[in-house]
């Protein structure tokens, strides 16, 4: 068994049913015979380590260098490979794009122009990761909190908590009134309301009536087709929070517009950014157990996480859908790899093994996980979690905002985007540039607004899917396609996917990003993304 680069090592312990910690993989991969190194550290690993680390390694090789700092250059490996990555350069474009998803995303801090940079990526003795540097805390996790019972009243909570939380975030913009105090305002007066969207039509003549309800009633809103609001018109979903501003009818009987406001993102954005220089991989959609899986593609990012390059990624972030699931849509039992929904996170388990041990991960479920379908949804269930305990990964509810050393890093799965891409003009949303999706999201502060629609939202006494406090990067995946962008300074991120074309995909025309990782700067909120398939 020639053991010929750190990613090897890594595989050959996943093999026998153990993750390593990067530095006990370096000191292997430096031993003068890895092989038989690799083999010791088995045979001699206690019974329940679930772990390899550099003490169970020193512990068989006999170490020479008690301070821990031997050969840390991996490539000195005696037989070596070049390492599996591919970079910007080299990378095929998918054809289809007009921008390249394999690319150094314009900043110059990403270029070796940076000296600091690349004196961290490149020096040899760069020191392993110190777990004291780490800062993750996780906000809005609802695991264990569901209140939902089901009833009617549940959904009245829902909808009182959403409409105080995001019209506060209006208040500020408009004089508003209640819907039972403008009925009563004198005709012809300036009014303006907050509420969430009750209604869309058109009218006969081509202009449409929104009605807005709040806690005291509804109230209907005319946007005429001239007033240059046919724009944002085109945006209004279902029961979003939104805010009109404009002279009432003789009557007052209704409301004629002259402006819409969104809850929307401010500008003036301020980011958080970490002190040193670390990266966080974004990605979602693995879908292990499906046919499909690209187990491949797969291990060229998990081997790539080994090599010196991927050093500063230190945190791993999987917005949902780890596993194919079971009888999630029809027929798709058709292309199950494995039919077992326990099996499946067995196998995904694995698979998470060839990741270095010591990379945080964060992880929220998907459409496809085994926990309930309506959002918010919890984190897994302590089956499951156990099944995936080698990582000790912190699983969180589905959304739930993660802040990774100083950044706000909201994770949302994405089932919502098919539906605002279904129901907004193509230059708006769609699945080509998914993040312009996201933005819409961002500018209604919500992630999942319509109810009763394609995305199935669960009653809760607090509003969990309301975006309350503006994150700094926005990640999701679902749609398995990759894009991303900036929205008033926050980065949005859509993560492509670990799977190929499902026959259903192909019915519909979805062509997958399939094996690409994005890969976040926490300093500096540049994204590279690199290809593994
Ligand atoms: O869904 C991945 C993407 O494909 C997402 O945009 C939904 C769409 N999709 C996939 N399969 C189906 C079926 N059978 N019906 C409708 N839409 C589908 P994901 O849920 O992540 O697999
Ligand atoms: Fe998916
Ligand atoms: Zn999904």
């Amino acid at each position: 068994m020639p053991l010929e680069s750190n990613a090897r090592i890594a595989k050959e312990l996943a093999r026998h049913g153990y993750n390593a910690e990067r530095e006990a993989i370096t000191l292997l991969a430096s031993a003068p015979d890895s092989a038989t190194a690799v083999e010791s550290v088995v045979d001699r690993a206690p019974d329940d380590a679930l772990r390899i680390t550099s003490d169970h390694v020193r512990a068989v090789t006999n170490d020479r260098s008690p301070s821990g700092a031997g050969p840390t250059e991996p490539d000195s490996a005696p037989t070596d490979e070049s390492p599996p990555t591919r970079t910007g350069d080299e990378s095929p474009s998918p054809p289809s794009k007009t921008r390249s998803p394999v690319e150094m995303e314009g900043s110059s801090s990403n270029l070796p122009s940076d000296p600091d940079r690349n004196a961290d990526r490149n020096t040899a003795t760069t020191p392993h990761h110190d777990p004291d540097l780490r800062d993750l805390e996780v906000g809005n996790d609802m695991t264990g909190r569901s209140t939902g019972t089901g009833e009617y009243g549940d959904f009245v909570k829902t909808f009182r908590d959403r409409y105080e939380r995001l019209s506060k975030v209006l208040r500020g913009r408009v004089n508003h009134r209640p819907a039972e105090a403008i009925a009563e305002m004198p005709g012809g007066s300036d009014a303006a309301m907050i509420g969430l969207v009750n209604d869309v039509r058109s009218t006969k003549s081509g202009h449409w009536l929104v009605e807005l309800e709040d806690t005291t009633g509804t109230f209907p809103a005319l946007i005429m087709k001239d007033k240059g609001l046919a724009d944002l018109v085109d945006e209004i979903l279902m029961d979003e929070c939104l805010a009109v501003e404009g002279t009432l009818a003789d009557d007052s009987g209704i409301l004629f517009a002259d402006s819409l406001h969104f809850p929307d993102v401010p500008r003036t954005h301020r980011t958080g950014g970490a002190d040193r220089h670390v990266q966080a991989a974004l990605i979602s959609d693995v879908h292990v157990g499906s046919d499909e899986f690209m187990a491949d593609a797969w291990s060229s990012f998990t081997d790539w996480l080994h090599t010196p390059e991927a050093e500063p990624v230190e945190y791993l972030l999987l917005a949902g859908d780890m596993v194919e699931g079971v009888g999630v849509y029809p027929d798709q039992d058709e292309e199950l790899e494995i039919v077992d929904i326990y099996d499946q996170y067995e196998a995904f388990a694995e698979h998470l093994k060839e990741v270095p041990a010591d990379t945080e991960i964060v992880m929220i479920p998907g459409n496809h996980d085994a926990v309930r379908l309506a959002e918010p949804q919890p984190g897994f269930n302590d089956e499951i979690r156990s099944i995936m305990d080698v990582h000790d990964a912190q699983i969180v509810s589905n959304p739930a905002t993660v802040t990774v050393e100083g950044v706000d890093v909201l994770m949302y799965h994405g089932v919502s985007l098919d539906e605002v891409i279904a129901e907004l003009p193509e230059e708006k949303a769609s699945y080509d540039e998914p993040h312009k999706a996201m933005y819409q999201l961002l500018k209604k502060r919500h992630v999942a607004p319509q109810f009763g629609g394609h995305t199935r939202v669960a009653p809760e006494e607090r509003d969990y899917l309301v975006i309350e406090d503006v994150p700094d990067v926005f990640h999701t995946g679902h749609v398995h396609k990759l894009g991303w962008g900036k929205y008033h300074n926050v980065l949005a991120v859509n993560s492509g996917c670990w799977q190929a074309q499902t026959d259903f995909q192909k019915s519909v025309n979805i062509d997958p990003d399939s094996g690409y990782a994005p890969i976040l700067d926490l300093d500096t909120l540049d994204m590279t993304v690199r290809k593994f398939a």
